[in-house]
């Protein structure tokens, strides 16, 4: 029996609030995994691409209106429709990425007024992150990145209720799913010094695959 067979590919979650560096440090690390010879994806929540997702993107950019329940759902089944896929991936020994989950889909529409009930229930089941980084960086520094204001939820108001929310979802996953889940990350600095600390935060995970089934988000 090889021990080695029964690992799988990590689910690494990237989290934070706009600007923060996200897509960037994504891009960079499934780019970096792939040179590496891992096998890696990349999956975008919300993924813009899909039906369900063409009507989050006419959201986002105010090109329709919805009333705050339903564009929560469908955030939620933007990310139902793709678990099947996430799941059989980490099956297959690849690393998934994902920029962006559950915990944005919660912060976010907790910061409009919604319960934090209401907002957690529909994302249960889904597969559970090996990990979530969480990035970090104050309201003056992402307000001054080029294209902040761009979309919906862009405000500093709505951003700083959004940070609010961000620090229960973060005791939530703490508390539900462990400690070791959830891990801060400096945003401050150069591309390079963010890549440099984020890659210290999960080589192990990346080279070494996950030992375990996949579990079960809020479950
Ligand atoms: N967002 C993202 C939500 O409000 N709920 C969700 O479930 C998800 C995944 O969409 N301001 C918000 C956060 C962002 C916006 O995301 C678009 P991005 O990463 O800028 O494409
Ligand atoms: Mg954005």
């Amino acid at each position: 029996s090889d021990p080695s067979s029964s690992r799988r590919g990590a689910f690494i979650v990237f989290e934070g609030l706009d600007r923060c560096g996200k897509s960037t440090q994504v891009a960079r690390l499934v780019e970096r995994l792939e040179r590496k010879g891992d096998r890696a994806r990349l999956q975008k929540f919300p993924d813009r691409t899909t039906a369900i997702g063409k009507m989050i993107d006419a959201y986002l950019q105010s090109k329709a209106e919805m009333d705050d329940h339903a564009i929560h759902l469908l955030f939620s089944a933007n990310r139902w429709e793709c678990a099947n896929a996430i799941r059989r991936d980490l099956e297959n020994g690849i690393t998934v990425i994902a920029d962006r989950y559950a915990f944005s889909g919660i912060a976010f529409s907790a910061a409009k007024g919604l319960p934090f009930d209401f907002c957690l229930n529909p994302d249960k089941s889904l597969p559970l992150p090996d990990l979530t980084l969480y990035m970090t960086l104050s309201q003056e520094e992402a307000s001054s990145r080029s294209q902040f204001g761009e979309e919906r939820y862009e405000t500093v108001s709505m951003q700083s209720a959004t940070r609010q929310q961000f620090t229960l979802v973060a005791q939530e996953v703490k508390n539900r799913h462990g400690k070791e889940r959830w891990v801060e990350v400096d945003a401050r600095g150069t591309i390079e010094e963010v890549e440099t600390r984020i890659e210290g935060i999960i080589a192990n995970l990346t080279s070494q695959g996950v030992q375990g089934e996949i579990g079960k988000l809020w479950i």
